[in-house]
């Protein structure tokens, strides 16, 4: 019986994802038919990208490419969720630890890591465990560990798949096809708490994000991410369709060579929702949650680049920070623009300062010459235009922008101040795995990438 590829699972599952958030959140869909305009629309105008696009990413993939994000409230949950996307070949990336920006939650991002699978389909989850360790007030925190001890967020069925799944090495058509199905209800959206008002709200009063994470029957997908070839475009756009979008533009300013990510939100939406009343009774009340995002992505930074993209943030933000309210966008955005001038916009000059990966390709040059240039070194095949060369997309996310659209989705009243306090150790104990160091993967993929153009130079002679 043949099983199906883990890249085909998981293009399913975020096919259906899409279309289930679709009918969920109408303004969702909007901004995709908006994406997809304003991505023809770039390409169109731009026949270099197009090209540039085509040698490198796909352009397939871009319209096609999404992310989510989910919320976990307790170590099983996280544990059995590794489970569940390695059934859709997506690995835990990266640790990134939100107390910095007092938000109780350190998190990961599931998503496929090799070139040929991020091609089938790149879909990602930014997937959040609440930390109740940083909570202070002790009987909130035991009221909260015990209302989630008693929830089970994966159905009966979908974690009989992934144990077979485990078992036989993969699932065969019917079987990935009810895994599909059955794991789209773990992100679901629940309108019914499973907690009274009264307690709602003392979680809200902790912290939102509490609430949001303690109250509900599972971990409701929170938004998905059109990747988006013109941001600023989509920014200016939202108001005009009636969307009303976060006051900045969140990760570097516009540049002519795009690095690592750049992400903007429209504000979650005031849902109906039902809390616990007496024994079997309800009563109606509000939760906001569920918002939507775009992003554009670039170049994904050295360890070198991104400290200077650190120390540069670092200083925008040093000067002025972006109101929630949108009152310094402006000067926030010139800040931006002036002190990332720092940063080249070159990417010639980006390699030869190593300040992000690249992947290598042969030129038309490079195909007539292959047989005359054996043992050269790359930079030598560059400079006679025999090699080219473009950045490696960045296919994580940021700590800082992460924050500033949790910030904008859970409102102004922040609650509790939390502190400094990342723990990958504890994260990747309940995780039950290591994470991915994303530099040490970006290296690899260059590495390869070198090695591959270089032995096809030295090949050719040797095969004469
Ligand atoms: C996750 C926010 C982070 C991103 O794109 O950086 C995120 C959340 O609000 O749960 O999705
Ligand atoms: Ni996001």
């Amino acid at each position: 019986m043949a099983f199906i590829s883990p890249d085909t699972i998981r293009k399913n599952f975020s096919i259906a994802m899409s279309d289930m958030f679709r009918q969920e959140v109408p303004a969702y869909g909007m901004l995709v038919d908006m994406v997809e305009q304003i991505n023809s629309q770039t390409l169109a105008d731009d026949a270099k990208l197009q090209v540039s696009l085509e040698s490198t990413d796909g352009v397939e993939r871009i319209t096609e490419e999404r992310h989510g994000a989910i919320r976990l409230g307790t170590e099983e949950e996280l544990f059995n969720m590794r489970r569940l996307f390695a059934v859709m070949g997506m690995s835990p990336v990266s640790y990134y630890d939100l107390s910095v920006a007092s938000i109780p939650v350190h998190a990961t991002a599931f998503r496929p890591v090799e070139r040929a699978a991020l091609a089938v389909n790149p879909f990602r989850v930014f997937t959040s465990l609440l930390r109740l360790d940083l909570i202070k007030d002790e009987k909130l925190r035991e009221d909260a560990k015990e209302i989630l001890s008693t929830r089970q967020i994966f159905t009966a069925r979908v974690l009989e798949l992934i144990a077979q799944a485990e078992r036989d090495g993969g699932l065969n058509e019917a079987d990935s096809a009810e895994f599909v199905s059955e794991a789209l209800e773990t992100f679901r959206w629940h309108s019914k708490a499973r907690l009274d008002q009264g307690l709602f709200e003392r979680l809200l009063q902790a912290h939102r994000l509490i609430a949001d994470v303690v109250s509900f029957n599972g971990p409701h997908i929170n938004h998905l991410t059109p990747r988006t070839l013109d941001i600023d475009a989509v920014q200016v756009e939202m108001p005009n369709r009636g969307i009303d979008p976060k006051a900045i533009v969140e990760g570097p300013p516009a540049r002519k060579c795009p690095v690592l990510l750049r992400q903007t939100s429209f504000k979650a939406l005031n849902e109906p929702v039902f809390f616990k009343d007496g024994e079997d009774g309800w009563v109606a009340g509000h939760h906001t949650a569920r918002f939507g995002e775009i992003e554009q992505r670039g170049a994904a930074l050295t360890p070198k680049g991104r400290e200077l993209y650190d120390t540069l943030l670092n200083d925008v933000r040093g000067q002025i920070r972006p109101d929630g309210n949108g009152s310094n966008s402006e000067e926030y955005m010139a800040v931006l623009t002036e002190v990332f001038a720092a940063f080249p916009d070159d990417w010639a000059e980006i390699r030869t300062q190593e300040l992000a990966y690249f992947q290598y390709y042969l030129t038309e040059a490079g195909l007539v010459e292959i047989g005359n240039n054996a043992g050269r070194d790359l930079d030598a095949l560059i400079a006679d235009g025999l090699v080219g060369y473009a950045p490696v997309v960045y296919e994580d996310f940021l700590p800082v922008s992460a924050a500033g659209i949790f910030q904008s989705n859970l409102g102004d009243d922040q609650g509790e101040e939390f502190v400094f306090n990342p723990n990958q150790e504890m994260f990747e104990k309940a995780l039950g795995a290591a994470v991915l160091n994303e530099f040490d993967h970006y290296a690899t993929m260059e590495a390869n990438s070198i090695e591959a153009i270089l032995a096809q130079f030295n090949a050719v002679t040797a095969a004469e």
